[in-house]
């Protein structure tokens, strides 16, 4: 006892002290490491979604850009009904000229499934999305001078809480509704557009958008 005492009062720690000292110490560095990896993947995330949604709003202005001068009449088709659509032809009025509206060649919106991808519940091309879409603008459809866009490659196969059941599941008031969407009502036209992105570990973020505006001519 004597001895111990001495050797305690030099300094020393005895075997069980020095094996609870490194089991506290593992389990501090331990959740310091969960914390740390669980800050990264919300950091992570926070950015996907950041980039899904700057996506979404930058294609929702330039379909909006593009359609803001369609003829009423001059585009196909003409009214949507509930399920809307994703493709669109329309023309643009180029002026009256003896009393007629002189209108430009046929433009098209139309949804395909994105590059390397197939409509099979698979993801093909390995971008972690899974049956995503292209939204394709191409101009004078049909003339020596078409030539096509690809505005997003990563268009949603259908919009959040959406299934392909001819029901309006998420009651937006569209049914079956894919990631890109034009429902119009007399004069007034919506355009909904879902962009998805890849989030930590594999997980998938999507960004909604939509507005609705009148057609003008
Ligand atoms: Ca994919
Ligand atoms: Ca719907
Ligand atoms: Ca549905």
């Amino acid at each position: 006892m004597l001895l111990h005492r001495l050797h305690r009062g030099r300094g020393g720690f005895t075997l069980v002290e020095v094996l609870l000292s490194v089991v506290i110490l593992g389990s501090l560095l331990g959740t310091v490491f969960v914390v740390q990896k669980q800050g990264q993947s919300a950091a992570v995330a926070s950015q996907a979604q950041l980039q899904a949604s700057l996506k979404a709003s930058r294609l929702l202005d330039r379909v909006v850009r593009e359609l803001q001068s369609m003829g009423s009449d001059a585009a196909t088709p003409v009214q949507s009904t509930s399920l809307g659509t994703d493709t669109l032809d329309w023309q643009v009025s180029l002026g009256v000229t003896g009393g007629a509206v002189q209108w430009s060649n046929t433009n098209r919106f139309a949804l395909a499934m994105a590059p390397g991808e197939a409509d099979n519940g698979v993801d093909d091309d390995g971008d972690g999305l899974v049956d995503e879409r292209a939204l394709v603008l191409t101009y004078e459809v049909g003339t020596a001078n078409q030539r096509s866009v690809t505005l997003c490659d990563a268009v949603a196969e259908l919009a959040p809480r959406e299934t392909a059941n001819a029901l309006d599941d998420n009651g937006n008031g569209v049914a079956d509704e894919r990631g890109f969407n034009l429902h119009r009502t007399g004069d007034i036209l919506e355009v909904r557009i879902t962009v998805q992105g890849t989030g930590p570990e594999g997980s998938v973020v999507s960004a909604s958008v939509e507005t609705s505006f009148r057609v003008r001519n």
